[in-house]
Formats: C-alpha cells, structure tokens, sequence
C-alpha cells in the first residue's frame, strides 16, 4: 500500500495534477480543452486559479477537472469515452467514463458561478448528463428524451446554467442509465458557498468520492450491464480495497467526506475511533437541530451525505460499509457453508477422481486470505490487503483513516503504519485459563450475591383486541 504514493507534494500544487495528465487538444478552437487523466491515484486538490477563492476537495482515487474562465463563465469540457481504470493495482476493468476515468473527475464551482459544460459524446451509443441536485432550467436538466435531444456518438453539445445553491451534488447519464452506470459512467460535483455560511463550517481536510458497484466474472474485464442485485465488486470511485488510498489527515483537522451511492442498493457507512454528525445532503446543508452524533450513517441509493468530524484520535482507522459483503471482492455467490464440516475422508475419495481439488472453508473463510490460489488473470483476490500485522481480510468498500500529529498541514502522503505507544496494543493472554463458570444473573464471581429479599412482581397483561364494554381494555392481573 506504501509504494505507490510518493506523488502527494500537498495542497496548491495543481500544476502537478495538470502537467501529469496527458492533454489533448481539441481541434474547435471554441471549445475548452479537454484535458484526460489516465492515473488512478488520489490527486492533490486542485488551488482555484481563478474567480472567487474556496478551499478545494480531495477526491479519492481521483481528481478535479480544470476549467476556463470565459468572460465571467467557468467553461468546462467532458469527454464521454470508454476507459480501461485500474480498479485495484493488477486488476483493470475496462469501462465508460469521462476524460479517461471512470469515476470522470470531479467538477467544483463557487454558488453563483455561470458554469458552462461542453459534454462531447465519443461512446459507441447516445449519452447525456443529469446534474443531479441541482437547481436549474428545466431544460439544462439532462433527461434525454425529456428535457433535451440524446447526445449522438461523435457530437457536443453543451449545457449552461447558474450554480444556485452550495452543497454537494453528482452528475451521470440520463440515456441507456442502466448500460451507462453500471459501466462506470458517474462524477462528483461541490458547488462551495460563496461566503461564510451559516450551516457550512470551514475545514481542513474535505474528501470526496462515490459509491458503485459492478459485475465482472473473474478473469474478465468488462461488466455484465444486466446484474441488477449479485455485484461481486464493491467500490469506492471504482477502486476496491487494498487499491482504495487512505484518507490522510493531521491530529485535530476538522474533517469533511462527502459520499454518493450510485449502486442499486443502501451503504452503511461507517467509521471507527470518531463520532461524525451529518452536516449536509444532496438537498443542501442539514439544518443544526437535525444534526446528531453516528458513527455510521445508511447512504441510500441515488443519496449523497456529508459528515464532518473532529479527527483528535490518532492511529489507524477502519473506515468502511458494514455490509460484510461489500468488504469483499470478486468470489462465486454458489459457497456452501462448510464452518465445521471435517471433509477429511470425503476429500481423499474426491481426489481419486479430481486430482485439484481443494477443500475450501473448513474452518471459515479467512483462511482463503493465506491461500495461495492459481486465480484466473486479471482477477481481484477476495479479501486481502496486508497491514501490519497479518492480512487485513477486507476488500471492496474499505479503507482507513490515518490521523497523525506529524502530518504537514496540506500534506496527503501517506505516513505508514501508526506507531503504537508502548502497551495500547491488544496482547494475549499467558495465564491459566479458569473453566468456564455457569452464566447466573448473580451470584457468580463478578457479582457476588447480596442478601437482597425478593420481592412479588405483577404484571398487567394486556390480551389483544379484548374490550370491556365501557372502553377500558381488558386486563388480566398475574
Ligand atoms: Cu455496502
């Protein structure tokens, strides 16, 4: 996990993000370049260079797309394309997405800008855009058929419309949506308010990233665009664990993660060692009296939610869907449960007539992370991701969050492995170990039994539907 981030030199160095991308020149000279990402690393936030200032978001596993300002009017241009996106490092899928990747980078504007998007089709079928969340003219909304003509393969066309109100939003396509989402065709969107706001706090750290789901057999590459419910690959911004990156943040930072689900079903999102309240949805910023303390928070289908948290506990932190399958990467669904089952003599008559063949989940599944499997190419393991002491067994929506008191302010690089102090670390246990005791509610060691009198308990028991003809329930007293 350590190798493959050197690339974080910190905040306002959006010249690296630009000059690392590959930049294609459009041969309209009206149109803004379109500028492609063919890397599948978390990009430094990209600094506005123009227009009014705002603090710029990390989008994990991606980044921002660079705009032009054109006589008062943010111009930018996507390009919808196919993409082949490292999914995880030695596994790439080969799907649709914008600008080279899939998710398309992340657009972000200030409330009251103009924002004009050139949207250039170059998929083999017709696309649009849906702005989802925003505020706009009906016919900028992006429902082909509905609000606007379906963008053919080969032509642009253009959408132009005021960011009305600040908050955290997505676009995708509203043609072939089936096809097109579960091909990888989906971005971010912050549009951030334009002065100090009375339900957005100021933060240091503000991560961004979207939920999404696919099929894809293993030893394959291209998604079954049919599956509607058995995705085998969970992701966050079409990276599975170990191939998401940290999220990286200084001891004390006040922290902000805006999360999207595109899939076809609900995430709980859940984060260990801080509590988080939700401060704000596609539907705007959360009102304060609405706000309360998780630890998890259900992101429902088509929904995004912001949380922002105090991050005062350092170390390593799970960050994940408590769906266990979702943690999980590409397997076959057809596994028996075979948790206590001694295959032993089964196995060796098998053998005589298939010499491969292998017992699998004997004792559970966490062997398999051990298990040094021929798997088909180009196929994500199960659950893997080492950390420093053994085989996380985690794949899919998963990923830490790494708080330090050394990290520079602006500095994403990951640090490592926290470095426990002396005696936090869970030990075992060398001593004997008594027999089991008998549970009683007391009486036993840790509750040693008072001479307390017991008293005659009554219960009301109330029986159903029974009434007394004057309108009182029926009760029995025990
Ligand atoms: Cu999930």
């Amino acid at each position: 996990m350590l190798s493959r981030r050197n690339f974080f030199k910190g905040a306002g160095a959006m010249t690296a993000a630009v000059s690392a991308a590959a930049v294609s020149r459009v041969a309209m000279a009206a149109l803004p370049e379109a500028v492609i990402q063919t890397r599948p690393d978390t990009m430094p936030p990209l600094a506005p260079s123009s227009g009014r200032p705002y603090n710029p978001v990390v989008t994990l596993n991606g980044w921002t797309l660079p705009w032009r300002m054109n006589q008062g009017v943010k111009e930018f241009h996507l390009v919808a394309e196919p993409v082949v996106r490292e999914m995880s490092p030695g596994f790439k899928a080969h799907l649709w997405g914008y600008n080279g990747q899939s998710p398309g980078p992340t657009i972000e504007v200030v409330e009251g800008d103009r924002v004009r998007l050139f949207v250039t089709n170059k998929l083999p079928e017709h696309t649009s855009i849906h702005w989802h969340g925003q505020r706009l003219p009906n016919g900028m909304d992006g429902v082909a058929g509905l609000n606007q003509k379906a963008i053919q393969p080969g032509k642009t066309m253009v959408y132009e419309f005021v960011a009305r109100r600040p908050g955290t939003f997505m676009y995708h396509p509203h043609a072939d949506e089936m096809t097109q989402m579960a091909m990888g065709m989906m971005g971010s969107w912050i549009t951030h308010p334009k002065a100090k706001h009375p339900l957005i706090d100021e933060v240091d750290r503000d991560f961004v990233f979207l939920l999404n789901a696919y099929d894809i057999d293993p030893g394959s590459y291209t998604p079954r665009i049919m599956t509607m419910m058995d995705f085998n690959l969970w992701s966050w911004n079409s990276r599975v664990f170990p191939g998401i990156d940290p999220l990286v943040v200084r001891k004390n930072d006040r922290v902000r993660i805006r999360i999207g689900n595109l899939t076809m079903t609900n995430h709980p999102i859940h984060l260990h060692g801080h509590e988080f309240l939700v401060t704000g949805t596609d539907g705007g910023p959360t009102s304060k009296s609405s706000r309360w303390p998780e630890v998890t928070t259900d992101v429902a289908v088509g929904q995004m939610r912001q949380i922002d948290f105090l991050a005062d506990e350092e170390g390593d932190w799970a960050f994940h869907c408590h769906k266990s399958h979702h943690t999980m990467n590409a397997m076959g669904h057809d596994v028996p449960t075979m948790i206590g089952v001694d295959h032993r003599g089964l196995a060796r008559q098998i053998t005589n007539l298939l010499p491969d063949y292998m017992v699998m989940a004997e004792r559970g599944m966490a062997d398999m992370t051990e298990m040094e499997m021929p798997l088909p190419d180009n196929t994500e393991r199960m659950m893997t991701g080492e950390g420093p002491f053994g085989s996380v067994e985690m794949g899919g929506m998963f990923s830490v969050l790494k708080v330090r008191k050394e990290q520079k302010p602006g500095d994403y690089k990951d640090p490592g492995w926290y470095p426990h102090p002396q005696g936090t670390i869970a030990f075992e246990w060398t001593g004997a170990l008594a027999e089991p005791a008998r549970f009683q509610s007391e009486g036993g060691q840790s509750m040693p039994a008072k001479s307390m009198p017991m008293k005659t308990v009554e219960a009301r028991v109330r029986k159903p539907g029974g009434r007394s003809a004057g309108g009182k329930p029926a009760s029995n007293t025990k």
